[in-house]
């Protein structure tokens, strides 16, 4: 069997596991309602102590927490440990200007690289192999979390990051690398250049990819497998729970399995915030169950899947994801990267020679993702000279991109030209066939 394999855990009979998880969650409200002055206070508010949680089925009883409460307690306001314990932040995009801020301890980080690790185990990742990370590295918990995962297991990992594709191609050729860890849109991109590099996957070495960070489906995973000649995996993670890891596919290929002794999952319906019938889709909500930097209680991923309660092949007890097939809230995901509408209308509004009206088209060309936005000038403003057309379309294209961190293609257009709705705003159109 491989080599980073916790089978005690792993393959725990389910209501064994249940009791580890029970113990672990009446541990986590208490310590999160001693030290997280804002979890207290929504304890407080509906009269619910530590003492009322006494088994994983309790968990029903305890409030929610979302992005906003993130947000509203920035940056280290839903911090559990002392800063002194805090080894590590990492943040994602919030819904307006502010990050979604994170730390973590050293525990933390190391029940996250043996998370991850246990993901790539799974699917033959081994001591001997070769790990090329090219999701980027930084404030995204991509590079980092597979990074150390692989490091976790013993494996050579290659800290590629983000960007250069010939490099990348080159570096993977020549190190021999077993197994690629990136978004599944740039695994397709990479097998077009590839291609076009005269090359072919038999040039390569790898066995396995691990693919997330974004959306994707069956036919993606079929065309990565044939143009990198390797078994595509998929792992899920998020940056409020821990990073890549919350649960990544086993050989079978039949959905994330959860590390569910550490991040315990709960679909729920989005509008009525109750819990959805055994199989059915609604809102995944996370509850991390060992954390101490920032533990989260029921947190509102906003992703939509639904759970697999089946036995998988493989052995495993854990609960697994069926694929996310949207969000509940308006989040974007481009070029791997999080993005709010919310964040460029913020830049948009500072702007006096521009209206409120724009319109963001994405577009999949040649599998990268392209963000066009269309943005509307202002009735009454005049430009004597296109040049000037142009300094105002570059400063918002910085702009925009130094709040959202990824360049989007800015169009101006005449006053009274973006389509006005009667309904509901519709700012967005995604060409995407994911
Ligand atoms: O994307 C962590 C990650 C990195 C996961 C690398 C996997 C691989 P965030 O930037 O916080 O963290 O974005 C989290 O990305 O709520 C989902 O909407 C989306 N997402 C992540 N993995 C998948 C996946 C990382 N396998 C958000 N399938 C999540 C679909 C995914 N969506």
């Amino acid at each position: 069997m491989s080599y980073v394999f916790n089978k005690e855990i792993e393959c725990m009979p389910i209501e064994e596991k249940k009791v580890l998880q029970g113990k672990r969650l009446r541990d986590v409200v208490e310590r999160v309602y001693n030290t997280v002055a804002p979890y207290r206070a929504k304890m407080d508010e509906i009269g619910l102590k530590p003492e009322d949680i006494n088994s994983i089925d309790d968990i029903v009883k305890l409030p929610f927490t979302t992005k906003t409460d993130l947000r509203a307690n920035y940056p280290f306001g839903m911090f559990s440990a002392p800063m002194d314990d805090i080894v590590r932040i990492h943040a994602s995009s919030g819904t307006t200007g502010k990050l979604t801020v994170v730390g973590l301890t050293q525990r933390d980080l190391d029940d996250w690289s043996e998370a991850c690790a246990r993901g790539f185990a799974a699917c033959g990742v081994t001591k001997q192999s070769i790990i090329h990370i090219a999701y980027g590295y930084g404030l995204f918990t991509g590079g980092l979390g597979a990074h150390y995962g692989g490091e976790f297991m013993g494996a050579t990992v290659v800290p590629a990051s983000s960007g250069n594709t010939n490099r990348q191609i080159m570096l993977m050729k020549d190190f021999k690398a077993d197994t690629l860890c990136c978004t599944p849109s740039y695994a397709v991109y990479l097998a077009d250049e590839l291609r076009k590099m005269g090359l072919t996957p038999q040039d390569l070495s790898l066995k396995q990819g691990f693919f997330g960070a974004e959306p994707w489906t069956e036919e993606m995973r079929k065309k990565i497998e044939e143009g990198l000649g390797l078994k595509a995996y998929d792992i899920y993670g998020l940056s409020e729970i821990t990073g890549p890891g919350v649960a990544t596919e086993c050989e079978y290929q039949c959905g994330p399995h959860v590390q569910d002794d550490l991040f315990y999952p709960e679909i729920i319906d989005p509008v009525t915030l109750q819990p959805v019938k055994e199989g059915e889709e609604g809102e995944l909500v996370f509850t991390t169950l060992n954390k101490q930097g920032i533990p989260l209680i029921r947190y509102r991923t906003r992703d939509l899947c639904s759970l697999i309660y089946e036995p998988c092949k493989c052995g495993r007890t854990s609960l697994r994801l069926a694929r996310i097939t949207g969000r509940s809230d308006d989040m974007l995901i481009i070029r791997g990267v999080n993005v709010f509408p919310s964040q460029i209308e913020s830049v948009l509004i500072k702007d006096k020679r521009i209206s409120p009206y724009y319109h963001i088209t994405i577009d999949r060309i040649n599998n990268l993702d392209i963000m066009q936005i269309d943005v509307e000038l202002d009735r009454g403003v005049a430009f004597d000279e296109v040049q000037e057309i142009e300094i105002l379309k570059k400063k918002l294209t910085a702009d925009i991109a130094s709040a959202i961190g990824v360049t989007a293609k800015v169009n101006l257009v005449s006053a009274g030209s973006i389509k006005r709705s009667e309904g509901k705003a519709v700012y967005v159109t995604d060409n995407r066939k994911i």
